[in-house]
């Protein structure tokens, strides 16, 4: 028998329409849906490898627990009641803090994660709560925190209406665009040019977005903060600022941009001062124009001031809250709305980190940190993990010391489907459901979607009776681990009743477009499975704003405070050349550290993907050839890798991708173990932060290559002695 099913593909955050033709129980096909009001049709070469995951040998469907035999499968009820009664344990032992949480990216596609899910999470009450933000958009989160009074107000380009799109530090055209829920940005990007607009990318490499662009500027990693102050400078010497939208600071910003000319950046930067002057001058005349920045903004050592400059030019220059500018999102399910009635509106610096302080961000300590937490002993020290949809051995800073460390916990427990490089240190690994066997919305990223709307999808799969969805195993081990007996019992039927979708229609039918504006429910949505589109952005300033008397803070203390720092560096950048620094790149098919076990995105004929580019002018400098194997070391720690000679990076700058580093003992990835590759954050180093929050350093990080002696063989990291 052959059936379709709608459902929308989770992988990335352009959450696109597919339409799944199942034959006989099996997957026959996964296609575009044309129907999908948002992305009518169009579909990347991942959405297919869905079919790959659902099928995938590899992929556990029962929980399996570490004996002395190695992995054995258990029952369900044996494996959660193990895990309550570990965590109870250590929780009784050494204390709630002792217990961490470990949430990576796709918690953030994951309904029930995000719902039911935190319940768990957070009744453990651990200050040791870590995700993915740390190593991604947290310099943002801040940044929307100190100037609008809540750290989710992350404004969005308005790019279906925008005739300037200034592109910083993002690579849409492979990542299929982040904080900017846009699918086939490809095609938007094209139709700014199409109609007469302009697109703009800054980056160090010329990527596959700068392909795309009337102009590509190099500009030297890290040095995004100094490029942006200087255009704050260019547009109040040329009384170019105009601000639409209540705000207090602007004299504080003339003030600090005063020393910070083009002319002074332009050595540090590698940008010519015309150059800027003309960028800023061009942002400011033209009426519908956005500046947008992302992961190579965030990750680098001034994210924090990044992510404080980019709002800020955005607003001096009258693209805040504006059409064609930057802009909220009003999402039928509306996280802004929802987090600020709960009073969960971020905070910032509440608290600092035991072993090296850094800062909390929204209760959460940067990953950087989780590797010394867990091997510095004394009170609060991390005695027990849980991983929740993550790799966080292949994805955050010095990865390979996370790897040594995580042997030391009293227990860990991941909940995945996949051993990979970091679940296959647990003592128990239990696997939910997978993308097609559960229902969807994406409640994170829709609140990021360039035109509002809403889309539920319901499973198109049964899942079978000895599977458990996400939030289930969560809620099993909230009761577990908690257990008061009646009211457990009371809670759990309570919990198992209400789950995701009921939470979801809440959010719904309370929402911007709900019962009293429209009539938007959960209800309605089953009956539109292709989605619903509730027009384009909408102006939502000053309403929204969480700051005092409704303002735009366009000069916060801690932003100016951190001027010092960066003063430093313009000196030190400016007066000598550094040598060759790393930066990481995305490949349109890969997805993080995953996705590479199906063997319809890797099985390909073609080059490999985890390459070093470097320039032609460096591989003469260094005699090393296309192909030949180079060896990178950083003071965290050193990887082979295949070069690449190319002009796409500017001179000075080499690039890898990050996620791979398949060889590890121990992962259960028979596909992705062929593409192995290495992990580029064996040589990215967890002492290197941002300072102001945390945030890893990817790029910009100082390395010396060298041909690789001997034969060409996947290794593991090496650390330098006593580097941890
Ligand atoms: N050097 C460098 N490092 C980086 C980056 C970089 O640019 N450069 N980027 C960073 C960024 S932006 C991010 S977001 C992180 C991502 O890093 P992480 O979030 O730590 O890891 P992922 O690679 O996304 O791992 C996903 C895991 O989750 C599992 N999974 C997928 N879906 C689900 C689900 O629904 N439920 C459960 N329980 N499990 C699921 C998969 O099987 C896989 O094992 O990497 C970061 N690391
Ligand atoms: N195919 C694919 N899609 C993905 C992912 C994936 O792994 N693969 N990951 C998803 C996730 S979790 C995220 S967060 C998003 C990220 O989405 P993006 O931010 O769009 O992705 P990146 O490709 O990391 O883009 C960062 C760009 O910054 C540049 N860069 C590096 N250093 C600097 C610098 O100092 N200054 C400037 N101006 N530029 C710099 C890099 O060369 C790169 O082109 O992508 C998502 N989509
Ligand atoms: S762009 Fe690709 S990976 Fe992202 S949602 Fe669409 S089909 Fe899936
Ligand atoms: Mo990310």
């Amino acid at each position: 028998m052959t059936t379709t099913h709608l459902h929308t593909c989770s992988l990335c955050e352009a959450s696109c329409g597919i339409v799944v033709t199942v034959d006989d129980g099996r997957i026959a096909d996964i296609r575009g849906d044309k129907d999908d009001p948002h992305s009518k049709g169009f579909l990347c070469p991942k959405a297919r490898a869905l079919g790959d995951l659902h099928d995938d040998p590899d992929r556990l469907r029962r929980p399996i627990v570490r004996t002395a035999d190695g992995w054995a499968e258990v029952n369900w009820d044996e494996a959660l009641d193990l895990v309550a009664r570990r965590l109870r344990e250590v929780r009784r032992a050494h204390g709630r803090d002792s217990v961490a949480v470990y949430q990576g990216n796709p918690s953030a596609h994951n309904l029930g994660l995000l719902t039911m899910g935190q319940l768990f999470f957070r009744a453990l009450r651990t200050r040791n709560m870590f995700s993915a933000s740390s190593v991604d958009q947290l310099p943002q989160m801040v940044a929307s925190y100190l100037m609008f009074g809540h750290q989710w107000m992350l404004p969005v380009p308005d790019i279906d209406r925008t005739d300037l799109f200034i592109c910083l530090g993002a690579n849409p055209a492979a990542s299929n665009g982040s904080i900017m829920t846009a699918p086939n940005v490809k095609g938007r990007m094209k139709a700014i040019r199409e109609r007469g607009g302009r697109v703009v990318v800054v980056d160090p490499r010329r990527t596959e977005s700068a392909a795309l662009a009337d102009e590509h500027i190099a500009i030297r990693p890290g040095a995004d903060a100094l490029l942006l102050l200087s255009m704050v400078h260019v547009l109040f010497e040329d009384h170019l600022v105009r601000i639409t939208r209540p705000s207090v600071g602007v004299d504080e910003l003339r003030g600090v941009a005063a020393d910070f000319a083009p002319e002074v950046t332009a050595d540090a930067t590698g940008i010519e001062s015309d150059v800027v002057r003309r960028l800023a001058r061009s942002l400011a005349t033209t009426e519908r124009a956005v500046l947008y920045g992302r992961v190579g903004l965030s990750t680098q050592e001034f994210g924090g001031l990044c992510g404080w400059l980019l709002i800020a030019v955005n607003a001096l220059s009258g693209h805040l809250d504006e059409v064609g500018g930057a802009m909220f999102t009003t999402p039928g399910a509306d996280l802004l709305r929802m987090s600020s009635m709960l009073g969960a509106g971020g905070s910032y610096a509440k608290r600092t980190s035991r072993v090296r302080g850094l800062p909390e961000v929204g209760g959460e300590f940067p990953t950087a940190v989780l590797a010394e937490e867990i091997d510095t002993s004394g009170a609060g020290q991390i005695k027990a993990l849980i991983t929740s949809a993550g790799n966080p051995v292949l994805s955050s800073p010095n990865g390979a010391r996370l790897e040594r460390a995580l042997p030391k916990l009293d227990f860990m427990v991941a909940i995945d489907w996949y051993v990979n490089e970091t679940t296959c240190l647990a003592d128990v690994i239990l696997p939910p459901t997978a993308q097609l066997e559960r229902s969807h919305y994406d409640l994170l990223f829709l609140n990021f979607a360039v035109r509002n709307g809403a889309k539920y999808s319901p499973a198109v799969f049964e899942r079978d009776s000895e599977q458990r969805h996400d939030w289930e195993i969560c809620v099993e081990l909230l009761t577990r681990v908690f257990r008061v007996p009646v009211a457990s019992a009371l809670a759990r039927r309570m919990l198992f009743r209400t789950g995701p979708e009921g939470a979801l229609a809440m959010a719904l039918a309370t929402g911007p477009h709900g019962l009293f504006r429209g009539g938007l429910s959960l209800r309605r949505l089953r009956h539109s499975q292709h989605g619903i589109d509730l027009g384009p952005l909408e102006s939502r300033l000053p309403r929204l704003l969480r700051t005092r008397g409704r303002k735009v803070q366009l000069a916060p203390q801690t932003f100016l405070d951190d001027l010092a720092r960066l003063r430093t560096r313009l000196d030190e950048w400016s007066e000598k050349p550094d040598g060759l620094v790393l930066i990481g790149r995305r490949n349109l098919r890969s997805n993080n550290s995953w996705m590479h076990n199906s063997p319809l995105l890797m099985d390909r004929k073609g080059h490999p993907r985890c390459t070093l580019l470097v320039h032609p002018r460096d591989a003469s400098a260094l005699e090393l050839d296309d192909g030949q194997l180079a060896t990178i070391v950083s003071a965290a720690g050193s990887i082979d890798a295949p070069v690449e000679v190319s002009d796409e990076v500017m001179p000075g700058v080499v690039s890898l991708p990050h996620g791979w580093g398949h060889h590890r003992q121990g992962a259960r990835l028979s596909v992705a173990r062929r593409h192995a590759g290495v992990s580029m954050n064996d040589v990215t180093d967890e002492q290197v932060v941002d300072v102001l929050t945390g945030t890893a350093v990817f790029s910009g990080i100082p390395v010396t290559i060298r041909a690789t002696a001997g034969i060409a063989e996947p290794q593991a990291a090496t650390a330098p002695a006593g580097s941890d």
